[in-house]
């Protein structure tokens, strides 16, 4: 399986995250892309390349113009408002507000914010990027008739909606992939988000569409972040009824209950006819993850990827969550080997 990765992700390399009302060192560090790659080659996936330029043609058409151009001008915006520290949203649009658009930068930051944790960085539009280029190359090994291709995003993707960034993603780098796949022939594409986490951003950006059904397995939102979406009742809307299909689970979830929520979504991508999946691999549902509550072990991401291998349709895999302890490496390298069997 070849492995498209840039170094361009340390650009995204921000100073603090807002955690339990202190400002730490964020849990999404470049380490964790070091870690990754170290444990992935360990594993004899050394076919790496670097990503191919790619324009925002295909972000577009999965996220609003405005937002992108926000992102793009946010750190600028923020250094010329004067302020010392990284750009955190501070005052948000809720239930009964207005619906402008701010002009000021304070005001879009909470415009286009879905969690506060988030600081934006000098860089982090950079690398914000070169993870969606990661994504497209690697996307497009796929469609080139590869079975499977491994694209080591970081940033992380799935929590950034039509048009808001949070919970360390920016760009929705599987939306892009799933989006280029459309965009290169394919009819209907699955995306299958094992991320500890709802993936909000993606369910955000498929809602109301037929052409990608999105499944996602993770902590039930009354317990988890991100709080707001992943609720099992949501199930599409419109054209896009039907095709949102969510498993919350409870704390201390392990893979034997795990599992059968995965089988359950396989299926169902089954039927609904998908030529492709986009795994949005997080490995947070590690037992020791430090900000999860699941019970996987190293094995189980294994027996996952051969789960996953086993729909018979090729595999995109975009990197998504997974923090703390250098597992994370060996987990991600375990859901490679058993994609490619
Ligand atoms: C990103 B990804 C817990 C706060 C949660 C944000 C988590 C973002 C996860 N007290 N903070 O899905 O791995
Ligand atoms: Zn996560």
């Amino acid at each position: 399986m070849r492995v498209i990765f840039s170094e361009d992700h340390k650009l995204r390399n921000a100073r603090s995250e807002l955690y339990g009302g202190e400002l730490v060192p964020p849990f999404e560090a470049p380490f964790r892309a070091e870690w990754i790659l170290a444990a992935v080659k360990d594993a004899g996936f050394t076919d790496i390349a670097a990503p191919e330029r790619h324009g925002l043609e295909t972000a577009h058409k999965v996220h609003d113009a405005g937002y992108l151009s926000f992102l793009q001008t946010a750190w600028d915006q923020w250094k010329a408002a004067g302020y010392n520290g990284e750009a955190i949203a501070t005052s948000f649009p809720v239930r009964r507000t207005s619906p402008r658009i701010p002009t000021q930068i304070d005001g879009l930051l909470g415009y286009y914010c879905n969690a506060s944790e988030t600081a934006i960085s000098p860089g982090t539009w950079e690398a914000a990027l070169s993870s969606m280029q990661t994504a497209l190359t690697a996307a497009d090994i796929v469609v080139g008739g590869a079975k499977s291709a491994f694209a080591l995003c970081r940033p992380p993707g799935h929590h950034a909606g039509i048009d808001s960034f949070g919970g360390y993603c920016f760009i929705n780098n599987a939306a892009v992939a799933a989006q280029r796949f459309l965009d290169k022939g394919a009819k209907k594409v699955a995306i299958l988000d094992v991320d500890f986490h709802h993936g909000n951003g993606t369910q955000d950006i498929f809602y109301e569409r037929d052409d990608v059904y999105f499944a996602s397995l993770h902590g039930d939102p009354a317990e988890a972040f991100p709080h707001f979406l992943g609720y099992a009742e949501e199930t599409g809307k419109g054209a896009g009824a039907g095709t949102t299909q969510n498993y919350p689970m409870p704390p201390g979830t392990p893979y034997s209950v795990w599992e059968a929520a995965l089988k359950d979504s396989l299926k169902r991508i089954e039927a609904f006819g998908a030529e492709v999946i986009v795994l949005s691999l997080g490995v947070d549902t590690f037992e020791q993850d430090p900000i999860s509550f699941f019970k996987l072990t190293s094995p189980d991401y294994i027996t996952m990827g051969k789960a996953v291998a086993a729909s018979g349709v090729p595999v995109l895999v975009c990197m998504e969550g997974g923090y703390g302890v250098p597992q994370i490496g060996l987990n991600v390298a375990n859901t490679l080997r058993g994609i490619a069997g």
